[in-house]
């Protein structure tokens, strides 16, 4: 299981996922929606970026990753219900730790889900979701930051400075 918001997903997440897939037999991406962030897009629709940017990608091990919502509830039982007993999270440093931690173990707690933590890639150690947002709305280049799908989105939504 590879849970996040992905609002939008980015090339971080993107290389988190295929390697996720290179060792798993299926990852499941789980498009949470979280409520301590403000969302820009709807869950259809990262959902729909997510997997358009696996498409995109050409990567063989995109074929056996699924991508799904999931609205409410706990990650623990939303692994429960799909059968996922493993966690995988990616790291951009210290600061993803600290946050990542407490969840690590309370999923363990909670459910006996392990979490497996991924050292992110350092060419993408300073994109994220928000950054993408911010940089994207005051007119800056995205296009290397996030797959194609999500410029053209950020574009259409924030406008044609988002390029
Ligand atoms: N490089 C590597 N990894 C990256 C990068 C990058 N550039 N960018 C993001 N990541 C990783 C993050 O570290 C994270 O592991 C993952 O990708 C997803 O990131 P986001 O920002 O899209 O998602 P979050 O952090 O908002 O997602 C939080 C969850 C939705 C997973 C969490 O809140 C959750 O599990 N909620 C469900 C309710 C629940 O069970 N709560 C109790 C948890 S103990």
């Amino acid at each position: 299981m590879c849970p996040g918001s992905f609002d939008p997903v980015t090339l971080g997440h993107l290389d988190v996922l295929l390697r996720a897939a290179g060792m798993f037999d299926v990852v499941h991406v789980g498009v949470a929606v979280n409520p301590a962030k403000r969302g820009l897009l709807t869950g259809p629709e990262r959902v729909g970026l997510v997997r358009a940017a696996l498409e995109g990608s050409g990567d063989p091990r995109a074929e056996r990753v699924v991508v799904e919502e999931f609205a409410d509830g706990l990650l623990v039982d939303h692994c429960r219900r799909l059968g996922a007993g493993v966690v995988v999270k990616g790291l951009r440093g210290g600061t993803d730790y600290a946050y990542e931690l407490p969840m690590a173990l309370m999923n363990r707690h909670l459910a006996g889900v392990e979490t497996v933590f991924l050292v992110g890639d350092p060419r993408f150690e300073h994109v994220s979701s928000s950054l993408v947002k911010e940089v994207a709305r005051h007119g800056g280049d995205v296009s290397a930051l996030v797959p194609p799908a999500v410029r053209a989105a950020l574009v259409s939504r924030l406008g044609e400075n988002a390029d």
